[in-house]
């Protein structure tokens, strides 16, 4: 039943965005993506997703807006199925892995913020980043209001911050834990280990995956969810070194964990090229 144009509604630097981006791109389903403006993407998503929400991603086919990522999945694996990332019989499981990490995003988010806020020019460059010029202009004026809102909604006190760190912690050892078992798994079945040559074909076996033996969404939800954290050099915002420096620099504390180099491992060998068309502006 694809039949729908679809318009993706993100924030070029949502993590929540770039897991449904990596699905519709993994499971080559056209879409067209708008990015919007931070502050001025509220009234457009309250609108749109008529729940009393202003979060992206949204997508919209035809009239249906579906807001909220997990929503956004159940709707696809309903309307594009079957989805080459959900195997049957693998779904609840893979399901309750985006579980897991969709709880941590905000947490995620929170830490970035914290140090990034320091770095005022930064969040403007990439706030504006896909701005029409007006917009542009409302962002640098209104910023000094902006920023003290956007600190409250988040909760981006040192406190809150303390927490998040403790939520992301217990998530990244959860991960490295299952790492170790599939690589335990595979030892007691007599698999390559990892490193070493092994044969070809399109589920490289350099990776781990999370859920079977073959990549699916559940890697895609934990991986795009730490994606900040890990900052994959195939991300155009996560990857660059201003972003590394200045936002996820007290991140480096995980930085060469065995669960932020999976991070790595998974977008450089599954992500393909991020905006491989770049998204349009809001209209
Ligand atoms: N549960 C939501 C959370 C999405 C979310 O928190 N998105 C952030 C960007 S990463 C956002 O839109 N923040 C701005 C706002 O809440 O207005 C989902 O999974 O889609």
């Amino acid at each position: 039943m694809a039949n729908r144009a679809l318009t993706l509604f993100t924030i070029n630097m949502s993590h929540y965005s770039e897991k449904i981006r990596w699905l519709l791109d993994y499971e080559e389903i056209p879409y067209q993506e708008i990015a919007l403006t931070p502050a001025l993407h509220t009234v457009p998503m309250w609108l749109k997703g008529r729940r009393a929400q202003t979060t992206v991603p949204l997508l919209q086919s035809g009239k249906t807006c579906i807001q909220d990522s997990p929503r956004i999945v159940n709707w696809l694996a309903g309307h594009h199925s079957p989805l080459d990332s959900m195997p049957s019989g693998k779904q609840q499981e893979i399901l309750a892995i985006q579980q897991r990490f969709d709880a941590i995003g905000k947490p995620v988010a929170r830490y970035l913020y914290l140090p990034g806020f320091a770095h005022d020019a930064l969040i403007r460059t990439i706030w504006t980043q896909f701005a029409k010029p007006w917009e542009r202009r409302f962002i640098t004026l209104a910023y000094p209001l902006i920023k003290p809102a956007f600190r409250i909604k988040l909760r981006i006190y040192p406190r809150a911050v303390t927490q998040a760190e403790q939520l992301i912690d217990a998530e990244i050892r959860w991960l490295e834990q299952r790492l170790q078992q599939l690589e335990q798994g595979e030892q007691e079945k007599g698999q390559p280990k990892k490193g070493q040559k092994e044969k070809q074909g399109r589920q490289s076996k350099k990776c781990r995956y999370l859920v079977g033996d073959a990549f699916s969404f559940a890697d895609i939800a934990a991986a795009s969810i730490l994606a900040p954290l890990a900052c994959p050099r195939e991300h155009p915002i996560y990857g660059e070194a201003e972003f590394r420096a200045k936002m996820a620099g007290p991140a480096q504390q995980w930085a060469d964990s065995p669960a932020l180099q999976w991070v790595r491992d998974i977008y450089a060998e599954h992500r393909g090229k991020v905006w491989a068309k770049l998204p349009a502006k809001a209209a």
